[in-house]
């Protein structure tokens, strides 16, 4: 293969990556009591640190944020007393990792939320499920936020964010993607608002923006990223114009200037292709870092960096069952299939057991 420079160094706002094969945030389901990473995730991280950056499972920025069963939190002590013992993991092995920050507005359940309803941009209940009470159910009815509940949201991002620098994280990545609330509403399937914050373009990405500034004045832009998936239908959403949406929100995002876009190409998790979107208008209208997400593969992921597609490509599923992806790209080792079984919850089986091809092979 000509010109792979996947496996080169790369400078992001202020940290160096050993390469430029990163680890996609994959939620998991194995937060301990009080909604804390087990102990089991310091391992199960550290031993994906070759990554050239790790993001982290999406984590709730607060008790309202949550939306599935045993997902971890960073809004407690005893949270972000977790958190460090996994950042210090993989940065004693030399990784490097940001928290994905996350709130998911209406895709939840009474029964997660303390008997309250989700909260959402309208009252518009998603076509999705949840997983909650071991067992996958149709999420609850949502009801609107107000106004004045707004800029507590925002303030929760911002505490996150500071919580996740004093666990040790090298920055944050905010959950604009998947159809959860920032997404709901920036996109106009899940938001019929007729306030400062829904209707136009500029007034459906408000609430994003606002987060996201209020996390790089905390934290500093360049330790803040962004997810987002614009024409993603993912969690039962929907946009009826998401090129001029995603166009206006990259170019108040390169006015912020945070350190990195990370956009999912088509749907999460499934088709590359599902829409039409020119992803090269946001690649052009954004000046500092690309990350290109969504059924990469080694040639892939190569073609699009040598073509200025991207700066850096995620790979989500991959890395479940392939602790040493990285290593295993670059030497052509075969890929281990993950086990669908234990992808979310439990123990160890599955999350911390998948050996490394150096471990197996030849045996
Ligand atoms: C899979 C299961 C539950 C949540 C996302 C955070 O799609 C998620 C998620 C994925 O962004």
């Amino acid at each position: 293969m000509t010109n792979n420079t996947l496996f080169e160094p790369y400078a992001l706002g202020g940290i160096t990556l050993a390469n430029r094969v990163i680890m996609a945030p994959l939620t998991r389901n194995r937060a301990g009591a009080g909604l804390v990473p087990s102990e089991l995730a310091a391992e199960y991280y550290a031993q994906r640190a070759s990554a050239g950056l790790i993001i982290t499972e999406a984590t709730q920025v607060s008790k309202q944020a949550q939306g599935y069963q045993d997902t971890p939190g960073i809004y407690t002590e005893a949270q972000i007393d977790g958190w460090r013992k996994v950042t210090a993991a993989v940065h004693e092995k030399g990784g490097r990792i940001v928290m994905q920050l996350w709130h998911v507005g209406r895709v939840s359940h009474v029964d997660l939320l303390g008997g309250d309803a989700p909260v959402a941009p309208s009252a518009i209940r998603a076509a999705t499920k949840t997983f909650v009470n071991n067992g996958f159910a149709d999420v609850s009815e949502p009801r609107a936020l107000k106004l004045d509940e707004l800029p507590g949201i925002i303030d929760d991002f911002r505490k996150a964010a500071a919580n996740a620098i004093k666990a040790g994280f090298d920055g944050v990545e905010v959950h604009g993607a998947n159809g959860y609330l920032l997404e709901q509403f920036a996109k106009d399937g899940a938001n019929i608002r007729t306030d400062s914050y829904g209707g136009s373009i500029e007034n459906r990405a408000r609430l994003m923006l606002e987060v996201i500034a209020a996390v790089a004045e905390e934290i500093g832009a360049e330790r803040t990223g962004i997810r987002l998936s614009p024409v993603s239908p993912a969690n039962g959403i929907s946009a009826s114009d998401p090129q001029a949406q995603y166009d206006y929100i990259v170019d108040q995002l390169e006015a912020l200037g945070i350190a990195y876009i990370h956009v999912v190409d088509g749907a999460t998790g499934g088709p590359r292709d599902v829409a039409p979107f020119d992803y090269a208008s946001l690649r052009r209208r954004f000046s500092k870092t690309y990350i290109a997400n969504n059924g990469y593969d080694l040639e892939l992921a190569a073609s699009h960096l040598a073509d200025g597609k991207a700066d850096l490509i995620a790979f989500g599923r991959p890395f479940i069952a392939n602790p040493d992806l990285v290593e295993r790209l670059q030497t052509g080792a075969p890929l281990a299939e993950m086990n669908p079984a234990t992808l979310y919850g439990g123990g160890a089986a599955g999350y911390t057991d998948y050996p490394r091809f150096a471990d197996t092979s030849g045996r």
